[in-house]
């Protein structure tokens, strides 16, 4: 059986972690699933935006724990399951990721794989393996430590203690905060909008901002300025600016 549920709704894709017993704990099936499903969508010319959930009670507690309790270190080295992470993060589509509840662990550290996080107001952030003797391993202690600051991740990942939305939002680890009961629907209306734009230029937009992690400034401004030039070479750049001034709505073919 699948740990996964997949839709598709025009150009937005959706995968559903599915595993409620478990609030949605990442076995090695479900991460295999997922890289699957998130590969497959990338390389879809028809699909432009990808939405990642959980369910209403968990984003995702973690890591298994049951696949990683009894193991050793030649198993972990073997197992080599940080391949899978590196292809998540070599997606080049948008990824939203719709949070609700648990948002722990590894699960937090996917929905920090993820380009935007719009979170319901019960979501909850954490990086709790200290507590089971181990640290973040899926890119916690980085991307946090990026997203909130020394100070902040500090004291997340060696205490333990979870962010509320409100505080995850305050902090820079989630893009928007709404109801719970929206926290679908607008994930997916920021999926829809989108998915309105011009592919390439959301591709190259998603690519430099990305960048602004690995480079020093100067090296950015110049991959950024590169990128920007690039669009000049886009039918889509030439229908976006006449739109404008004609004043009507763009057709974006991504070409
Ligand atoms: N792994 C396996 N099962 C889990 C996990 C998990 N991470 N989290 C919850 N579950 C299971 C519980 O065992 C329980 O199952 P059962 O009913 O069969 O006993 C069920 O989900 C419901 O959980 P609870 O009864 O505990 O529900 P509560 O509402 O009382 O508590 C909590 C919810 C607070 C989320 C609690 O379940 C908890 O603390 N979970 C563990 C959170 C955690 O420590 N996460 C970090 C895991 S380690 C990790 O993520 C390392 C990442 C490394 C890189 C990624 C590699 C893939």
């Amino acid at each position: 059986m699948s740990e996964l549920l997949i839709s598709t709704d025009g150009p937005v894709a959706r995968v559903t972690l599915n595993r409620p017993k478990q609030l949605n704990a990442l076995n090695l099936q479900l991460m295999q699933e997922l890289v699957a499903a998130l590969e497959a969508f990338d390389a879809d010319e028809a699909i432009r935006v990808i939405v990642l959930a959980g369910s209403e009670r968990a984003f995702a507690a973690g890591a298994d724990v049951h696949d990683m309790a009894g193991s050793t270190v030649v198993e972990q080295v073997q197992r080599n399951q940080f391949a899978r992470w590196e292809r998540i993060r070599r997606i080049r589509k948008p990824i939203i990721a719709a949070v609700s509840g648990f948002c722990l662990g590894g699960g937090c550290e996917l929905a920090m794989h993820c380009d935007l996080i719009i979170a319901s107001e019960t979501a909850q952030f954490g990086q709790p393996e200290i507590n089971l003797g181990v640290m973040p391993g899926a890119g916690g202690t980085q991307r946090l430590t990026r997203a909130v600051g020394k100070a902040a991740a500090m004291d997340v990942i060696l205490t333990g203690r979870f962010l509320t939305a409100q505080e995850a939002l305050a902090a820079g680890v989630v893009s928007r905060v709404v109801p719970k009961e929206h926290f679908l629907s607008e994930a997916m209306k920021v999926a829809r909008q989108i998915a309105e734009k011009a592919p390439l230029a959301v591709r190259f937009a998603k690519e430099a901002v990305l960048k602004a992690h690995e480079t020093p400034l100067s090296e950015g401004l110049e991959y950024e300025r590169k990128l920007f030039y690039l669009l000049f070479a886009t039918e889509d750049q030439k229908e976006g600016m006449k739109a404008f001034i004609e004043k009507r709505s763009p057709t974006f073919r991504g070409a």
